[in-house]
């Protein structure tokens, strides 16, 4: 590779993956560490955060193919790497070669584990998942033909599972599963539940939750507090505020947010950010006192403490 072409890499790896809240990442090292009992000798601890940063690149490559599509102005306090002058279109390969750089390391550092195998298929199909669900939510807001009428809570529950929750929730568990060896017993026998099954089924919902929290902080919060500029309105977003807004507006609310959501205006956008004041269910109070009762208990409470009441 020539010396320009290491430098871009470099600089791309440094502006992107860093900088967030490392909560996926993290969260694979934690779940290890529970799943475990005890602290984690020194290849343990380092195969763990592999796998953590794998997650992170990841995600700094849907970020950084999100924020495209999504024409958005900043992230993590900064302009979105595509934003940058001499970055623009570059941004699209950047993208993809974020996402190389997890196979180059699980290359490097798992070849010759048992579960190589099990890692390469989980990412591969956590990724297809995720693009799947970024198809709905893109194909749910068209920038030229603002229908409320097409949005529903039981289509943001598909979006929101599909884009997020997989890569954001189970995703940590289940690699932190596999590489303590817990087996699936799905292909072995139908009776006994399956640990990776009862893991999606706790995770997911918990994945939905946090995304409704993304969605209520891109109204609510102020780029300083949450990194970015909000865009889900002007983007005719198939958003929880807006669904939530629907199902209690009177017509004249209504009649605002037909005229006012989904428009490049920033005026009309305010328009709309009243109207979500005036309705007092736009804002996220969540009551989970649900215990999960298999695996681990405490791998799963881990990841809610690190979302609950979050305000970033
Ligand atoms: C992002 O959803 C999902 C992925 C897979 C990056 P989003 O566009 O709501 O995220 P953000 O608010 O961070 O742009
Ligand atoms: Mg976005
Ligand atoms: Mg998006
Ligand atoms: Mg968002």
């Amino acid at each position: 590779m020539p010396i320009e072409a290491r430098e871009w890499y470099k600089r791309n790896l440094d502006y992107n993956v860093p900088g967030g809240k490392l909560n996926r990442g993290m969260s694979v090292v934690d779940s290890v560490e529970i799943l475990r009992g005890r602290i984690l000798n020194d290849d343990e601890y380092f195969k763990a955060a592999i796998l953590g940063w794998c997650i992170e690149l990841l995600q700094a490559s849907f970020l950084v193919a999100d924020d495209i599509m999504d024409q958005s102005i900043t992230r993590r306090g900064q302009p979105c790497w595509y934003k940058n002058g001499d970055v623009g279109n570059i941004a699209i390969n950047d993208a993809m070669m974020l996402e190389a750089a997890i196979y180059h390391l699980l290359k490097s550092h798992f070849r010759k584990e048992s579960y190589y195998v099990d890692l390469l298929e989980l990412f591969h199909e956590i990724t297809h998942l995720t693009e799947m669900g970024q198809l709905v939510d893109l194909i749910t807001a068209p920038e030229h033909e603002v229908d409320l009428n097409k949005f529903s809570l039981e289509k943001h529950q598909f979006i929101v599972i599909y884009k997020t929750a997989y890569y954001s929730f189970y995703l940590p568990v289940a690699l932190a599963m596999y590489m303590t060896r817990i087996p699936s017993t799905y292909t072995l026998n139908y009776s006994t539940p399956d640990p990776y099954k009862i893991a999606l089924d706790i995770l997911l919902p918990l994945g939905e939750y946090f995304q409704i929290q993304d969605d209520f902080l891109d109204y609510s919060g102020t780029p300083e507090q949450i990194g970015k500029i909000g865009t889900d309105i002007i983007d005719n977003k198939c958003s929880w505020c807006i669904i939530t807004a629907l199902t209690i507006a009177s017509p004249a609310q209504r009649k605002v947010l037909d005229e006012n959501y989904g428009q490049k205006d920033t005026t009309k956008e305010a328009k709309v950010k009243v109207v979500f004041k005036e309705i007092p269910d736009v804002k996220v109070t969540p009551t989970y006192d649900d215990e999960p009762a298999v695996l681990q208990r405490q791998v799963f409470k881990t990841f809610l403490d690190k979302i609950y009441k979050r305000t970033k």
